[in-house]
C-alpha cells in the first residue's frame, strides 16, 4: 500500500490560526506505519507545532533519510516542500539546501540508524557546522523497517524480542550533539505530546543546529518486556528535567510564578522558553552540566527529558560563512557575474 488519499473536506466549525489554516491544512497523507508506532505521535506534534507556530506550510522543507521514521515526512505538512533522500544522507542534503537558500524552515527527519549508524559522520557535521535546521530523530533503539536489528542507540543488556541481549554500548545522541556544538538540545517521548510540541516549537524557533531526540517506542520489534525501548519501560523511567512551556513573541505574557521556580529564556526571534523547574535541578545553559546530568541518569537506567540545553544567542553556519541572505535562485545576472575587473581583483589576491 502507496498511497491512500485523505478526505479534504474540513469541519467548518475547526479552529483556525491566524494563518486562517486548520490543523488539517498541516496534515499529510495516511500514515502506512504500524498502528500503535511511536513516529505517528511524532507526525501528529509537528503538526500541532506547526499550526499553534502560524508556519507557512509553503516556507518548510521536510528531509530524510530512508527508514519508517524516514517515510513519516509524507504523512505531515502535505503542503511543504519535501525531499527523502538515501540512508543516513539526509543532513548534507539539508545542509546544501539551506545554503542555498535560508529563507525556509528546514525540518530534518531521521531514525536512530539513519543518524547513529550508516549517518553517524553526517550528523556530527551538521550539528558541529550549526546548520539552521530543526533536526528530530525518531529514536526506537532498532532498524524499524529491515526488521528490528538493534541500533547503535540501543542499550547495553536491552533485549530483543527473541531474547538475545544487545552487546554493544549505546550511543546518546543528545550527548554527542552536545559535544559537538548543537545549541538546541532536546529530548522528549512521543508519548508525551505535552511535553513535545513545545520542545519543537522552541527548535523551529532557534537560529542555529537544534536536536530534538525523540523516544519513540518500535511496537513490532521492540516494545516488549526486556527492552530498554518500550512504551512501559520508558514511562517507569522518564524523568523531566524541567517542563517547557512555549511563547511565541505575539503573546502576551499572563501567567507569574514564584521568583526561582522559572527560568525563562528569550530567543533571537523574541520568543519566549519558560522552563518550570522540577525535582532535578538543572540549568540548561550548562553544556557540561547538561552532559553530566544526561549520563548520570542513564547510569542509573533513566531517561532524561525536558529542554537539556539552549544558547539563545548561536548564530548559525551562514553567519560563519558570511553568505549571501538572497536564495541563489533569485539572485540577478549583476550579482552572479560580477564583471572581469572584480576576477581581476580576486586572482591577483590569491598570487
Ligand atoms: C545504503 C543503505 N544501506 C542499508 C539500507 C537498509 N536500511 C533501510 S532502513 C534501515 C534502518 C532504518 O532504521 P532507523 O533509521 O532507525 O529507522 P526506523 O525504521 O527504525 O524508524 C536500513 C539499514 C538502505 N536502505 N540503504
Ligand atoms: S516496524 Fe516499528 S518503526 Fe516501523 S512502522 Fe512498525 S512499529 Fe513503527
Ligand atoms: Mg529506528
Amino acid at each position: 500500500m502507496t498511497y491512500l488519499a485523505k478526505p479534504t473536506l474540513h469541519h467548518p466549525s475547526l479552529p483556525k490560526n491566524a494563518l486562517g489554516y486548520t490543523r488539517r491544512d498541516y496534515e499529510g497523507r495516511v500514515s502506512t506505519l504500524c498502528a500503535g508506532c511511536g513516529h505517528d505521535s511524532i507526525s501528529a506534534a509537528i503538526v500541532q507545532a506547526c499550526w499553534e507556530l502560524d508556519v507557512e506550510p509553503h516556507r518548510v522543507a521536510k528531509l530524510s533519510g530512508i527508514g519508517c521514521s524516514s517515510k513519516t515526512t509524507d504523512y505531515f505538512l502535505g503542503h511543504s516542500h519535501g525531499f527523502n533522500s538515501v540512508h543516513g544522507r539526509m543532513p548534507s542534503v539539508l545542509t546544501g539546501a539551506n545554503l542555498a537558500n535560508r529563507t525556509l524552515l528546514y525540518l530534518g527527519v531521521s531514525g536512530d540508524g539513519d543518524s547513529a549508524s550508516i549517518g553517524l559522520g553526517q550528523f556530527a557535521h551538521a550539528m558541529r557546522r550549526g546548520v539552521d535546521m530543526t533536526y528530530i530523530v525518531e529514536n526506537n533503539g532498532v532498524y524499524g523497517l529491515t526488521k528490528g536489528q538493534f541500533s547503535a542507540t540501543a542499550d547495553r543488556g536491552s533485549k530483543s524480542k527473541r531474547g538475545v541481549p544487545n552487546e554493544d554500548a549505546a550511543m546518546d545522541l543528545a550527548v554527542l550533539a552536545l559535544q559537538l556544538g548543537a545549541t538546541y538540545v532536546a529530548r522528549g517521548f512521543s508519548g508525551d505530546k505535552a511535553q513535545l510540541v513545545p520542545l519543537i516549537q522552541g527548535a523551529i524557533r532557534h537560529r542555529g543546529a537544534a536536536l530534538v531526540d525523540v523516544v519513540s517506542p518500535c511496537v513490532a520489534f521492540n516494545n516488549h518486556p526486556g527492552s530498554t525501548r518500550s512504551y512501559d519501560y520508558v514511562r517507569e523511567h522518564n524523568e523531566a528535567a524541567n517542563r517547557i512551556e512555549f511563547v511565541p513573541k505575539r503573546d502576551e505574557i499572563t501567567a507569574d510564578y514564584e521568583p526561582g521556580a522559572v527560568t525563562e529564556i528569550v530567543q533571537h526571534d523574541g520568543s519566549l522558553l519558560r522552563l518550570r523547574k522540577l525535582d532535578v535541578d538543572f540549568d540548561p545553559r550548562d553544556r557540561i552540566a547538561a552532559m553530566n546530568s544526561v549520563l548520570e541518569h542513564a547510569s542509573r537506567g533513566e531517561l532524561l527529558t525536558g529542554l537539556l540545553y539552549v544558547d539563545p544567542e548561536a548564530g548559525d553556519l551562514h553567519d560563519r560563512l558570511g553568505t549571501t541572505a538572497v536564495p541563489l535562485n533569485a539572485l540577478d545576472e549583476t550579482a552572479l557575474c560580477p564583471g572581469r575587473a572584480a576576477l581581476e581583483r580576486i586572482n591577483a589576491s590569491l598570487r
